[in-house]
């Protein structure tokens, strides 16, 4: 008989990263990160990226939600859930302020010593992310951010540091987060949050994107081999924004033009996974006379550092319409799927995608898979009596697990476990706003850092511990 549901060991938990809940900006000896000089957004307004902290802006990452003071109280309440595991990340400024120092600091080390020692009581298992977004600042001035190659170093250092000091503690990895967000390399700010870059006037953006990604992928196979050495049992991984993208009509142009698209924004994941360069990019590259700077021995660690497993985050999928070009471009290309619905921030809600992606990467890549982040970032209202009754989010989630199981038991895809996103409210990425709510807990707080920071357990919170007592049986 086939098993019907989840394996026994699933890692059923929830998702978070160092500067979206924090807080504790220059504290501990902290230095600067990219995130702090990130504004407030919205969902008509893009965040801005100023060059210094402006007295008269407001910086939603400077106090998060407090994290830095209460995870003691949050771990808590996770632990409550029945959490299995806890994804964050190490703020890359707490152990190297400016990131080129030769020493890293002791209190930002200490710190997530106490961070992993909390999970750890509660048997919950840390899953770490190096790079989440949050480079140091200093990188970004100094030597700009990853379009240099001296941060191969800078990074390495970091990731050596970390493994030796938390290999015992710590045995999930991914080295950075959303690598291939940048595909989209005319987005200012998904290229800023992965390589620290800042355009200029004429810049050719797709260039210096396929170079920082390069480094940047280097410097991930690096770590992975540094890490495997400290501890082999270590399991070291890279991590995909993964949506999917199809194509518009079965007009065999839509079909292949829509291969593209999916092969550009996920060539990272080839990269990183089979350790070499897919033959259409680099006949681009030819094309393109690009002429980056990828040197043989950047080859041969690519091919001796390949990762572990694959993590991803799934929140949307995409349609694409041939038009006479075959260079993908997320802006201009995409076009509106009549067959799925969107969330309040335009984000196309598509449970089925789930499954189909899961199939895609197990056929496409043959190893195991986590889903380290999945979620509905959604308006709360808090009630008099502080509940949260937020069905909406119940029902995204559901309908995301139901086809997670789906392909776990009828397609025998190798998942590992399933990490929803903000699973605590926190500051939204994209938008810098807190009412971009994920959580399974509410943080009172709102878009400008008013409220009691009081922690409340929406409606979700009882439903998710249900499911995770289950195994997933019962939704
Ligand atoms: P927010 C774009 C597309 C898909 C995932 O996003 C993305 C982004 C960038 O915003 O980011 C991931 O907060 C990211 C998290 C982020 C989460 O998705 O914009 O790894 O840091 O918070 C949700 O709603």
């Amino acid at each position: 008989m086939t098993e019907s549901t989840f394996p026994k060991n699933f890692l059923w938990g929830g998702a978070v990263t160092a500067h979206q809940l924090e807080g504790g900006y220059n504290e501990g000896g902290k230095g600067i990160s990219i995130a702090d000089l990130m504004t407030l957004g919205g969902p008509n307004h893009p965040r801005e990226l100023t060059a210094t902290i402006e007295k008269n802006k407001y910086y939603p990452n400077h106090k998060a939600i407090d994290f830095y003071h209460h995870y003691k109280e949050d771990i808590k309440l996770m632990a409550e859930m029945g959490f299995k595991a806890f994804r964050t990340s190490i703020a890359w400024t707490r152990i190297f302020p400016n990131g080129d120092e030769t020493q890293p600091n002791e209190e930002g080390l200490a710190f997530y010593d106490k961070v992993f020692d909390e999970c750890l009581k509660y048997n919950i298992e840390p899953v770490v992310t190096l790079s989440h977004f949050e480079m140091p600042y200093h990188l970004v001035t100094e030597y700009g951010g990853w379009s240099n190659r001296k941060l191969i170093d800078f990074f390495t250092r970091f990731a050596h540091v970390c493994f030796e000091r938390y290999h015992n503690k710590v045995k999930y990895w991914m080295t950075f987060n959303e690598i291939n967000n940048q595909a989209n390399y005319e987005s200012d700010i998904s290229v800023y949050e992965n390589s620290g870059i800042k355009f200029k006037e004429g810049d050719d953006k797709q260039k210096l994107m396929y170079q920082a990604a390069h480094y940047e992928m280097v410097a991930s196979a690096e770590a992975v081999q540094i890490g495997h050495a400290i501890n082999p049992d270590m399991q070291i991984g890279c991590m995909l924004a993964f949506c999917p993208i199809y194509p518009a009509s079965p007009k065999p142009e839509d079909i292949l033009f829509a291969q593209r698209a999916m092969d550009s924004r996920l060539y990272f994941g080839d990269v990183q996974v089979n350790g070499e360069y897919p033959r259409w990019l680099t006949q681009y590259f030819k094309s393109k006379n690009y002429n980056l700077d990828i040197t043989d021995k950047d080859l041969e660690i690519l091919k001796h550092g390949t990762v572990d497993y694959i993590a991803f985050s799934y929140y949307m999928s995409f349609a694409v319409k041939y038009t006479d070009h075959m260079d993908y471009r997320e802006y201009s290309d995409l076009v509106e799927n009549p067959f799925v619905k969107a969330s309040d921030w335009g984000w196309p809600v598509d449970p089925v995608g789930l499954r189909y992606s899961l199939n895609w990467m197990t056929t496409r890549w043959h190893k195991s898979l986590f889903i380290v982040e999945n979620g509905l970032g959604a308006y709360d209202k808090l009630t008099d009596d502080h509940k949260v009754h937020d069905d909406y989010r119940i029902e995204y989630l559901r309908s995301h697990i139901k086809e997670m199981k789906k392909a776990v038991t009828e397609d025998g895809v190798d998942l590992w476990g399933y990490l929803p996103w903000g699973c605590i409210d926190l500051v939204s990425a994209s938008t810098g706003e807190m009412n971009k709510r994920y959580g399974f807990i509410y943080v009172d707080e709102d878009n400008h850092g008013n409220g009691s920071m009081k922690r409340y357990k929406k409606d979700s919170f009882d439903w998710y511990k249900k499911v995770i007592e289950s195994n997933g049986t019962d939704l």
